[in-house]
């Protein structure tokens, strides 16, 4: 690693320089996008290795060139271990990203046009759900579920009433910005009322489901999608999991695995990019340990923290608070109603990374909402607790209550820079040197 770094000085000064950048940029700064993370030098040594020069369509075992008894070992170790950390009868971890792993499930379940249920983007679902600027939305009928108006909670009744009349050949459970716990079990029932498939997105819950702080879909649902670099803190990456047998389909030519599994390749993908499947064993290996537990606790708990504070500032929250690892700021009552952009710029300039979002039921526009999406992953892995989040807490009402006051601002980047000095990144050893 030290001599791949050194190399890279010499070889590639400008982007040495872009790293070391980005680098200051993480240590110096607060992370509360939910879903970035840290991840360790041993899954950042796994990308970087001699892996990423093979190629291997295939499945292990079975590829289609030479060379690949050793690869097949970290495939085969990457699907041990993901199988054991969700309890899943079968594992794909092929997919480049989470998008492209719920790409590959719609073309193994789906047919063109086909009715599928997926969670209201402004509401905290995703792209992949079936918004209209996406595939799923494009070549898929979606209907849209929504929070209730009021509590802007999921009400299982009316997605129930909902999937009776639209008759869906899927429904997706997922988030990307709802804040609070998914009822896995009351969707399944739904799905089994109406005939339809379950897939689960964990996307960014999938490190809570695995250690029990959230309820695990695995158990329920016919097929489940994660990526792997957010709360699983893993590379950049994706990866499917499901039952074996097809429900709808027990007789068929292929029963439910082998359908996902050629969806991935050869329907979608090519080459799996193996270095980074070797990081996610490496990932995978690091949850599998009773301090990966811990951490999942000191999440939610993170998270409580910093929602509690910034409600006692009187912000208002999505659905009232969290129960998961994030949580959306709505800015209306501050007067800010379409300001997320300015928002999260501002506390760009004071050294807090968030995102704007929509909130539900948007009254602004997707590129100027009315929310501000925060997350503790990050500042989680870096060692954050719940007297640091209050200080993150007051530090962001501070600038959103002075968004126009360049001082006010200023003050707060040298509080954010004294608190990110007492947790060094990567303080172990120095990827640059
Ligand atoms: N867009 C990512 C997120 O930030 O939630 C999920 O893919």
């Amino acid at each position: 690693m030290t001599d791949m770094m050194d190399s890279i000085e010499k070889i590639d000064p400008e982007i040495y320089r872009i790293i070391k950048k980005e680098r200051d940029r993480l240590s110096d700064g607060v992370e509360l996008i939910p879903s970035e993370n840290v991840v360790s030098i041993a899954v950042l040594q796994a990308m970087g290795s001699v892996l990423t020069n093979k190629y291997s369509e295939g499945y292990p075992h079975k590829r289609y060139y030479g060379g690949n008894e050793i690869i097949d070992m970290a495939e085969d170790l990457a699907i041990e271990r993901a199988k054991k950390l969700f309890g899943a009868e079968h594992v794909n971890v092929q997919p480049y990203s989470g998008s492209p792993a719920n790409q590959a499930v719609f073309f193994a379940l789906l047919n063109l046009n086909d009715t599928f249920m997926g969670l209201d983007l402004n509401a905290g679902g995703h792209l992949t759900h079936g918004s209209s600027v996406n595939f799923s939305g494009k070549q898929y009928n979606c209907v849209a579920y929504n929070v209730d108006k009021e509590t802007e909670l999921l009400d299982y009744d009316q997605i129930k009433k909902q999937a009776k009349k639209a008759k869906p050949k899927l429904i997706l459970s997922g988030l990307t910005a709802y804040p609070r716990k998914l009822d896995f079990k009351a969707f399944q029932e739904i799905c089994d009322e109406v005939g339809a498939y379950h897939m689960s997105d964990i996307a960014h819950i999938a490190g809570l489901c695995a250690t029990g702080v959230h309820e695990n879909p695995v158990p329920y649902a016919d097929v489940v999608t994660t990526t792997t670099h957010k709360t699983l803190r893993g590379p950049r990456g994706g990866m499917i999991m499901c039952k074996i047998e097809d429900k709808f389909d027990k007789n068929g030519k292929k029963n439910l695995a082998q359908k996902i599994d050629s969806a991935v390749f050869p329907g979608l993908q090519g080459g799996p990019h193996d270095h980074v499947n070797a990081a996610k064993a490496v990932a995978f290996g690091e949850d599998l340990r009773p301090e990966f537990k811990d951490y999942c606790k000191q999440i939610v708990k993170n998270a409580k923290a910093l929602a509690d504070t910034l409600m006692d500032k009187g912000f208002e929250l999505v659905a009232g608070g969290t129960d998961n690892h994030l949580m959306v700021i709505k800015l209306v009552n501050k007067g800010l109603t379409g300001k997320g952009k300015d928002v999260q710029t501002a506390l760009d300039e004071a050294g807090i990374t968030v995102n704007k979002n929509t909130i539900p039921y948007e009254p602004g526009s997707p590129f100027n909402p009315s929310g501000i999406r925060l997350g503790t992953p990050a500042v989680t892995t870096r060692g954050f607790k719940e007297s640091e989040m209050k200080v993150v807490g007051e530090s962001i009402a501070k600038v959103i209550d002075n968004l126009d006051d360049k001082k006010v601002i200023e003050s707060v980047r040298k509080d954010i820079l004294e608190l990110c000095k007492k947790f060094p990144l990567y303080p172990e050893f120095d990827i640059l040197k």
